[in-house]
């Protein structure tokens, strides 16, 4: 028998209807009048196909069996129902709609003979409704994360995540303390450059889900920078239905199932992972996610793909688990004794020592190996080319600090050691010595995903940085007869004290460099350094500074292993999310051993800053009371590098990008372009967006915010905002730099 609803029982069923077909079914819930829900014909805007899949979404949300009528009772409350969907109606009306026909025939729920193509779809779709006892390969991949040690999954979603939804509800309730914590992100870049953030940090891989193609084109240069900056992730991400008659659940209910679905999706992001694959099936989803968290953790590290059809995802199947020892990452060894005793050799006999690096520092293990080697070889100096970890603390004397290819002891050394470094020097601007001795330690020492690359080393090795540093250092302690000899005596002294009294002229220099201007202005060296200053001992810098990173290197001066974290790519705005995702990082990480995390300051280029989506960003922070200081670099300023007045004056009217001009006038400095002003060259930004304004609208007003362009202002701006930072809340600050300084 019928019954008759409440208008607001009507309501509750029209929006629940509503929110899960994403669409407005006003045409349908309108004759829900008088208590009965029927479905409407066909109305303009409403295709038969569009009307009939709304109409099996609304059934698989109510849990209904076929449909053999239009018309529905609605039966007594559901509390369950009610709660899912917050919605409050009193008195609560039920949700489990029973098809009229079935209650005619005394309520028991037994099938009912498909009179129609569309009926026999239903009936099977009827055998896959949700119930809270359902396990499907969605929740096994969240249990197959957890499990693998992913503790944040950064999300991004849409139609093709129903099952991935309903495992998240599911996880967040039965599974709490053991489910990954799910991290909103309104822009794909800036969820897997947080996840990027984190796994830089802790070198443990984090989760990016993303929308099927668009949403994973989303992820832009966050996959590159991931890529080249070797930061294990992965992605998932659904693939449109490849059912589209109701056939299984999960088939196609909305348009844009149609227009989402591509050739080949996981093109989009091959190239640059280190595996890409689409699950086929769910009933070994949790080895496939091991599988590709195993290449991602395997060096060299990266992001992989993963990508399953909704069906796929929304299959139900027995719960199972695997044996996490078996997914292991793969291990790396060292160098063999030939190679250890070969490179020992060269650079115990040599004048002018020269090690070389970029991402040594990744493994915090290998910072304070590289200082034991430089405290045996007396006189090897240590260059960091900038691959975006801390490799080698400025507090040594062997400290050449960070410069991208470029530096005059590269062309005197006479041995040469590179260890996990992409670029040890730019052959155009500065070249070995033909009679360099160079050996090549990497583990891609082939750099496979170059198309162009190599270095004129004599030996080139495949293995383990620390493992290698260790087996050298070690090889060179228990050194006997001329070895020995080499490393010891007065000659030796000579050049360990010739390089402390260059250390502290590049120190001494540095701090010369970092004064203020004359006009009370400052650049990022005086920024840098009072920041240094300022901030706690251990803060951790995530820095992407482009044509000023040398200058915030040079101030900041980094010790520590894991301190400096600058972006591992060229993608710009990588900082935005990285700096939230270390943060997270050192929290969460803490909190696990019940201390605090690290003060977090993110450097930033004017120009990055509005590459990094901080409209996302700080969302995000405010949301997730990820607090981050921020400090947008806006080179706005006078130039204290030498270049002609004119130019001077023009740079100084302008602002902008710095990195193009640079790139101009290294391969045409007397063209054009290096006449005229930043304006004719289209890269500057006049007039100046209000940067930190666009941060504190995303936060809502909740962030703090100051502009600063006189040095006797900034150590008391910089202290507030340092403050408000430790007090929980994120900061951006427009610091007016002067060029080259
Ligand atoms: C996604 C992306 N688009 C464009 C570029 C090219 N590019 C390199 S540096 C740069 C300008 C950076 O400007 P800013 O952050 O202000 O640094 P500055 O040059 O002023 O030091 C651009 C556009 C890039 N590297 N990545
Ligand atoms: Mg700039």
């Amino acid at each position: 028998m019928l019954r008759r609803v409440t208008p607001p029982q009507l309501r509750l069923l029209s929006t629940l209807a509503n929110r899960k077909c994403g669409r407005n079914l006003s045409s349908t819930a309108a004759v829900c009048g008088r208590g009965r829900i029927s479905f409407a014909p066909p109305t303009q805007g409403h295709t038969n196909t569009d009307r009939r899949h709304h109409t099996l979404a609304w059934y698989q949300e109510l849990d209904v069996g076929a449909p053999a009528a239009t018309e529905y009772d609605v039966p007594a409350a559901s509390p369950e129902a009610t709660g899912r969907n917050n919605i409050k109606a009193a008195p609560a009306p039920g949700l489990n709609l029973r098809p009229r026909r079935l209650q005619q025939d005394g309520g028991a729920t037994r099938r009912i003979a498909p009179a129609t193509r569309q009926f026999s779809v239903i009936q099977s779709r009827r055998a896959h409704t949700s119930s809270p006892k359902m396990y499907t390969a969605s929740f096994a991949f969240f249990e197959a994360l957890w499990d693998a040690g992913v503790t944040h999954c950064f999300v991004n979603l849409g139609s093709d995540h129903p099952s991935i939804i309903e495992a998240m509800v599911k996880g967040q309730r039965e599974k709490k303390g053991s489910f990954p914590r799910i991290i909103t992100c309104p822009n794909e870049m800036v969820a897997m450059s947080m996840a990027d953030g984190y796994a830089r940090l802790t070198g443990k891989p984090q989760c990016v889900i993303v929308h099927v193609d668009v949403g994973t084109q989303g992820l832009g240069a966050a996959v590159h920078n991931a890529s080249t900056g070797r930061a294990p992730i992965l992605l998932f991400a659904g693939l449109s239905p490849f059912t589209l008659e109701g056939e299984m659940r999960g088939s196609r209910t909305e348009y844009i199932h149609w227009i989402q679905d591509v050739p080949d999706q996981k093109q989009i992001v091959s190239q640059y992972c280190r595996y890409a694959a689409e699950l086929k099936t769910g009933v070994n989803v949790k080895q496939m996610v091991n599988r590709a968290l195993q290449f991602a953790r395997s060096d060299p590290q990266g992001p992989v793909y993963l990508c399953g059809a909704r069906e796929v995802m929304e299959a139900d199947i027995e719960p199972y688990s695997v044996k996490q020892d078996d997914w292991e990452r793969v291990e790396l060894g060292g160098l063999t004794s030939k190679a250890v005793d070969e490179i020992a050799t060269a650079l115990a006999a040599a004048k002018e020592p020269l090690l070389i690096t970029g991402y040594g520092g990744r493994n915090h293990a290998v910072p304070p190996a590289l200082v034991k080697l430089a405290n045996t070889v007396k006189g090897l100096r240590v260059l960091d080319t900038g691959g975006s970890d801390m490799c080698f603390p400025a507090d040594h004397p062997g400290w050449l600090g960070l410069r991208f290819g470029s530096e005059p002891y590269i062309k005197s050394a006479d041995v040469i050691v590179v260890v996990d470094c992409d670029v040890p020097y730019i052959t155009t601007q500065c070249r070995p010595r033909p009679d360099a001795k160079i050996f090549h330690i990497d583990v891609d020492p082939l750099k496979q995903m170059m198309p162009l690359f190599y270095i004129a080393a004599q030996k080139r090795y495949r293995a383990d940085a620390l493992t290698s540093i260790e087996q050298i250092t070690a090889r060179l302690e228990k050194a006997d007869g001329e070895l020995a000899a080499q490393l010891s005596g007065s000659a030796r002294e000579e050049q360990w004290k010739k390089l402390q009294a260059e250390h502290k002229e590049r120190i001494d220099g540095v701090l010369s460099k970092t004064k203020p201007l004359d006009d009370g202005g400052f650049g990022t060296g005086h920024l840098c350094s009072k920041l240094r200053e300022l901030c706690p001992e251990d803060t951790i810098w995530a820095v992407e500074a482009v044509t000023n990173t040398a200058f915030a290197h040079d101030a900041l001066q980094p010790t520590l292993p894991g301190s400096w974290i600058n972006c591992g790519g060229g993608g710009l705005g990588w900082s935005g999310g990285g700096a939230l995702g270390i943060k997270l990082a050192t929290d969460y990480e803490a909190q696990l051993k019940g201390q605090k995390g690290k003060f977090v300051v993110q450097i930033v280029g004017d120009g990055t800053y509005l590459f990094s989506v901080p409209g996302s960003v700080y969302w995000i922070a405010r949301r997730y009371n990820i607090p981050v200081l921020t400090i947008v670099l806006n080179n706005k300023g006078k130039s204290k590098a030498s270049c002609p007045p004119a130019l001077l004056e023009m740079l100084t009217r302008s602002s902008g990008w710095n990195a193009p001009r640079k790139s101009l006038l290294l391969v045409h400095p007397d063209g054009e372009g290096s006449k005229v002003s930043n304006e004719e060259i289209n890269i500057s930004f006049q007039p100046v967006p209000d940067y930190a304004g666009i941060a504190k609208a995303a936060a809502g007003g909740e962030l703090h915010t100051a502009r600063v362009d006189k040095a006797a202002d900034l150590e008391d701006v910089l202290k507030k905002a340092i403050e408000v930072v430790q007090g929980g809340q994120a900061a951006v600050l427009d610091c007016k730099v002067a060029l080259g300084c």
